[in-house]
C-alpha cells in the first residue's frame, strides 16, 4: 500500500490538461508527467470509448514506468455531427504536429466548416472527459465529467486550449475561451472528474 509522498504520473503530453489536473487534484503526492521519463514509448489510443482510450493510457504507462498513473481521454462530441469528433478531436483535422496552437486552429476551422447554416438550437454539443487511476497490475479508478454547451459561429476568447473558443456556456453567456482557469476547473467536464476522481484517490494514498 502507499505512503504518503507517493508518486504519480500524469500521462498526458497535453500542457494544458497538465495545468488543470495539477490545479484540482491536491493531493499529497509528488507528481511526475512523462516529460519525465525520456525514452517512453507512446501508448497508442486505439480504443472505441473515451473511457476505454484513458484506461489503455492509464495502464499502459503504468506498466511502462512501474508507477500509479492517471490518464485522460477528452474532447468534443457535437449532436449534429452524430457525436463527432469525439474520440478523434484532437487529431480531427487529419493532421498532427508540435505546434499545438496550429493544429487546434485547424480542428476548430473543420468543425465551424461543417457547422455553416446549422441554427443555433441545433449546435448543441458536450466536452467529455475520461480519467482512469491504474497501477501497473489493476485499473484502481475510472471517473467520467461532461459539460453542456452550444458551437458558436467563430472563435471567441484566447484563454484555455483546444475547442474552448467554439464552445459556448449558455448559463454564463461566455465561452469557455472566455473563463479564467478556476472558472473554467468550477464547471468544466475535467473539473467534473476529478472531482469525483479525487476523493477515492485520497481513500487509496
Ligand atoms: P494526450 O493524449 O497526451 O493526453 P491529447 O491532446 O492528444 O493529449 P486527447 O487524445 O484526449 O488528448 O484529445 C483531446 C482533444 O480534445 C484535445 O486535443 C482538444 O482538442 C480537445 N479537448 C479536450 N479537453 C478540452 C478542453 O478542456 N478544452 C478544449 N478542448 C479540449
Amino acid at each position: 500500500m502507499p505512503g504518503k509522498n507517493k508518486k504519480i504520473l500524469v500521462a498526458t503530453t497535453n500542457p494544458g490538461k497538465i495545468v488543470e489536473l495539477k490545479a484540482l487534484l491536491e493531493a499529497d503526492v509528488k507528481w511526475l508527467s512523462l516529460a519525465d521519463f525520456s525514452d517512453i514509448a507512446e501508448v497508442p489510443e486505439n480504443g472505441l470509448t473515451f473511457t476505454e482510450n484513458a484506461c489503455k493510457k492509464a495502464i499502459g504507462y503504468a506498466k511502462a514506468t512501474g508507477l500509479w498513473t492517471i490518464a485522460d481521454d477528452s474532447g468534443l462530441v457535437i449532436d449534429t455531427l452524430e457525436g463527432g469528433p469525439g474520440i478523434e478531436s484532437a487529431r480531427f483535422c487529419g493532421q498532427i504536429c508540435e505546434d499545438r496552437k496550429l493544429i487546434d486552429h485547424k480542428n476548430i476551422a473543420k468543425v465551424l466548416k461543417l457547422l455553416e447554416g446549422i441554427p443555433t438550437e441545433k449546435r448543441t454539443a458536450r466536452f467529455v472527459c475520461s480519467l482512469c487511476l491504474a497501477s501497473p497490475e489493476e485499473i484502481l479508478i475510472e471517473t467520467q465529467g461532461t459539460l453542456e454547451g452550444l458551437i458558436t459561429e467563430k472563435e471567441i476568447g484566447e484563454k484555455g486550449f483546444g475547442y474552448d473558443p467554439i464552445f459556448f456556456v449558455p448559463h454564463l453567456n461566455k465561452t469557455v475561451a472566455q473563463l479564467t482557469t478556476e472558472e473554467k476547473n468550477a464547471i468544466s467536464h475535467r473539473g467534473n472528474a476529478i472531482r469525483k476522481l479525487k476523493p477515492l484517490l485520497t481513500a487509496l494514498i
